[in-house]
């Protein structure tokens, strides 16, 4: 284990992959950081769609939740997941099981979480590294035709159980690797445009993922179609970066311009990460239209009235 002990002002920003990814030095993370920092790192952030902390060991479960209320109001710790007060929620794994399917958290409600701040706890000496994939590249890289149907489609999210994976593997828990049961106690069915135009920047960004259930106006055998074109195009491999995780890490990523994936292959060795939620609003198409409930209430998971941004 190495700490290291940077004096202030000297915070650096090193790029990691030509679409996504940065390493920011020079920070030790707490709520205590001062304005200029956490512009810094937002700056970064949104730039680069995930940065990586390393050596962040002082961090506990308040700290993490300190630093990640700078970014912005904190969600609950999910909406179906009962952890009382809690902000922060474990994903621990004993046998291979990980949030092994990619995804954008939480997109079945309207108000999509804005960052998640994730801090490795416990990490497998091999395997259980976390790949990240940047949907505003994979967007801007769509030939002009596909970008053209994309602006228009709209997309069902649901947390709603997928019983067809289940039968395949036994073993395999849902994508946020949470308890299944407890995962779907109540189902959330929202319709988001499958390209968003992000609150902060202005970019356009897929909006997909394991939680799309099918298009609006298509059936399901079309919807498997096209989500498959799109959704290769966001996770081929240039548009991603894998972080291997070291015990004191931090990522953050912008849960609005990414998708990630935990890699489950550190058989049954110890794997604890635990995520922090930063509120996010709802995403609104290129015309306009913002995302639509079709079940489900997230009004306590997320305050909408609460945003700053
Ligand atoms: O276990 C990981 O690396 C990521 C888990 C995950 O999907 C999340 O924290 O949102
Ligand atoms: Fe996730």
């Amino acid at each position: 284990m190495t700490m290291r002990l940077e004096a202030p002002g000297t915070t650096s920003v090193t790029r990691l992959g030509g679409r996504i990814g940065a390493r920011i030095d020079g920070v030790r993370l707490s709520g205590d950081l001062d304005a200029g920092t956490v512009a810094e790192i937002r700056e970064a952030l949104l730039a680069h769609k995930v940065v990586f902390f390393r050596g962040q060991h002082h961090l506990d479960d308040a700290g993490q939740a300190a630093f990640a209320s700078l970014l912005g109001p904190l969600t609950t710790a999910h909406p179906t997941v009962s952890t009382g007060d809690a902000r922060v929620l474990r994903f621990e794994a004993t046998k291979g099981m990980a949030a092994n399917s990619w995804h954008t958290d939480v997109t079945f409600v309207d108000r999509v979480p804005a960052f998640s701040v994730l801090r490795g706890v416990t990490m497998p000496a091999y395997g259980g590294t976390t790949v990240w994939a940047n949907t505003v590249t994979a967007y801007d890289a769509l030939p002009a035709p596909l970008r053209a149907l994309a602006d228009e489609l709209w997309a069902v999210h649901t947390n709603e159980y997928d019983y067809a994976r289940e039968a395949e593997d036994p073993d395999a828990r849902d994508s946020d690797a949470l308890p299944r049961d407890e995962f779907r106690s109540t189902v959330f069915e929202t319709e988001h445009p499958v390209v968003r135009v992000h609150p902060e920047t202005g970019e356009r960004s897929l909006v997909l993922g394991h939680f799309v259930k099918r298009f609006s106006g298509l059936n399901s055998a079309e919807s498997v179609a096209l989500f498959t074109l799109l959704q290769n195009r966001v996770t081929k491999l240039e548009n991603t970066y894998r972080w291997t995780w070291a015990e004191g890490d931090v990522a953050i990523w912008d849960n609005r311009a990414t998708q990630h994936y935990a890699v489950a292959d550190f058989d049954t060795q110890r794997r604890e990460v635990r995520r922090v939620t930063v509120s996010g609003d709802v995403p609104v198409s290129v015309d306009g239209r913002a995302s639509r409930v079709l079940r489900g209430d997230a009004s306590a998971y997320s305050r909408l009235d609460e945003l700053i941004s």
